[in-house]
């Protein structure tokens, strides 16, 4: 089997080492421009448009990532970029879940025990006791309930507080409340006290995390976005700290990435910069999944994380 490879960075040796290892058989080759030759399979990460356009010997490119919005994106901007007759595959889980699940259970329990106040008066040096937010009614709200939303919802619920979760279509997951479809969405928001974002960044969902989202849920929430940096209005969230309508955010992922030098979320005391971390896409399970998906592709068997291009995810 004939692979090609692209990652935008300085880690691609390493995967390639990696791919090497797993598929001892396959001839795998890193893309340059240029570089038309055939290939059955291709693994990228934000890859140029020359790589993909015009191929027609592609049988699947997999994305280095869950998220497919970057390469849709060329899709969408040029339509036929993208080979009719390649599925794109997506990463699932590999090593993320457990990663969001930490990053977003600490999240919530540093909100719901106030350790950010607590931080702020520690600067101040005052001793000072607050009273604990109610665990019964810190309603956390997770919008997607996808590998990685599904995951992070049941390790919040862990912590004995009330769990809803959002999709598209009707999907119970044990020990939360789910909403599903855009008739309710007002009802998954209402009195919600911390809103998780785990959505894929697709035309429905962008900006979703904006004024009107907001109003919906409960006086002084939080609002911890680990998806894309697309689903958030940023002036809209500004405007809801100052308002007292947010209390404070916490967030991964930014419409430009890295965050620019200047930026006023850097200078909002209430808000907690990470930089795009939550979830690392780790190596080596990554080419274990992908090398396991096309053995099994070689054989005429389906896969998982398959992308439906029409739906965006
Ligand atoms: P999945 O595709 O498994 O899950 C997506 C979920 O979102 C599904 O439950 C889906 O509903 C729901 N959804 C999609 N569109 C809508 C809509 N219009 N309205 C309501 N619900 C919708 O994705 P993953 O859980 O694997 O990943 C989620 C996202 O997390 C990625 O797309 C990526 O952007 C982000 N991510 C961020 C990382 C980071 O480090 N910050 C790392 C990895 C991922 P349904 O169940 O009905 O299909
Ligand atoms: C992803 C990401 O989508 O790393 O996997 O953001």
């Amino acid at each position: 089997m004939k692979i090609l490879f692209y990652m935008p960075n300085a880690e691609a040796a390493a995967w390639l080492h990696d791919f090497a290892r797993a598929l001892p058989e396959a001839d795998l080759r890193e893309w340059q421009p240029g570089d038309t030759a055939p290939a059955d399979f291709a693994v990228v990460w934000r890859p140029p448009r020359d790589m993909l356009a015009g191929r027609t010997d592609l049988r699947a490119i997999f994305n280095l990532g869950a998220g497919v919005d970057a390469i849709l994106a060329l899709e969408r901007e040029q339509p036929g970029t993208l080979p009719a007759n390649a599925q794109l595959i997506r990463l699932e889980d590999s090593g993320m879940a457990p990663q969001m699940a930490e990053y977003v259970t600490h999240a919530v329990l540093r909100y719901l025990r106030r350790f950010d106040e607590y931080q702020t008066l520690q600067r101040e040096g005052r001793w000072q006791v607050l009273d604990p937010h109610p665990r019964e009614t810190f309603t956390v709200g997770v919008l997607g309930l996808g590998v990685l939303g599904a995951h992070v919802a049941q390790a919040v619920a862990a912590f004995g507080m009330p769990v809803r979760g959002y999709s598209r279509s009707a999907r119970p997951v044990e020990c939360i409340t789910t909403f599903a479809g855009a008739a309710q969405f007002d009802a998954f928001l209402d009195g919600v006290k911390v809103l998780v974002n785990l959505l894929p960044h697709t035309p429905d969902t962008a900006d979703v995390l904006g004024a009107r989202t907001f109003s919906r849920l409960e006086r002084g929430a939080y609002l911890i976005n680990v998806a894309r940096g697309a689903h958030l209005v940023e002036a809209d969230l500004l405007d809801a700290l100052a308002s007292g309508q947010l209390a404070a955010a916490t967030l991964d992922v930014f419409r430009e990435e890295p965050l620019p030098a200047g930026h006023p979320f850097w200078q909002e005391p209430r808000i907690t910069i990470t930089p795009h971390i939550s979830a690392l896409t780790l190596r080596e399970e990554s080419v274990a999944q992908i090398a396991e998906k096309m053995l099994a592709l070689e054989r005429g068997e389906a896969v998982g994380g398959v992308v439906d291009i029409e739906r965006g995810y």
